[in-house]
């Protein structure tokens, strides 16, 4: 998810471009703004701690794009590319390290685990929003 200081500083582009110059594919993407309950939903892990009403304002301040990649080791690969939580620690090169200044407005959101993932897409996707096809480089992308 591309969260709402991405999308109010014209970061779309040039982050959806890492993931697909990296290789991995897009087979949902959509514009939207979240609403507080969906909100509290996707963040649930974090209720209770110090930044977490904080949190809950920033995702909902504006439109966010949230997108569902797949690829080969997808989850751990995205996280690399993203970068650490804080952008002050985020090693240059990932996007978080490249654009962004602070913890509390780290421009992107990336699921950590198969089972978050899962839980994720299903709050923001319905199943006919996913697409099957195939990307014509993938025959060079992958060995077989
Ligand atoms: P992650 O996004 O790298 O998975 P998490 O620890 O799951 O990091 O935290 C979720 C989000 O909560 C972060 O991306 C960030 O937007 C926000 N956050 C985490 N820690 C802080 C903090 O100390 N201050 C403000 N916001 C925070
Ligand atoms: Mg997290």
């Amino acid at each position: 998810m591309i969260k709402p200081d991405g999308v109010q500083r014209s970061l779309i582009g040039e982050i959806i471009s890492r993931f697909e110059c990296k290789g991995l594919k897009f087979i949902g993407m959509k514009l939207i703004e979240i609403d507080e309950a969906t909100a509290r939903k996707h963040y649930e892990e974090h209720l209770g701690k110090p930044f977490y009403e904080g949190l809950v304002q920033y995702i909902t301040s504006g439109p966010v794009l949230v997108g569902v990649l797949e690829g080969d080791e997808a989850i751990s690969v995205v996280r690399t590319i993203v970068g650490a939580t804080d952008p002050k620690e985020a090693t240059p090169g990932t996007i978080r390290g490249d654009l962004g200044m602070q913890i509390g407005r780290n421009v992107i959101h990336a699921s950590d685990a198969p089972v978050s993932a899962a839980r994720e897409i299903d709050i923001y996707f319905d199943g006919d929003e996913l697409l099957t096809y195939r990307r014509i480089d993938e025959a060079w992308l992958y060995e077989e």
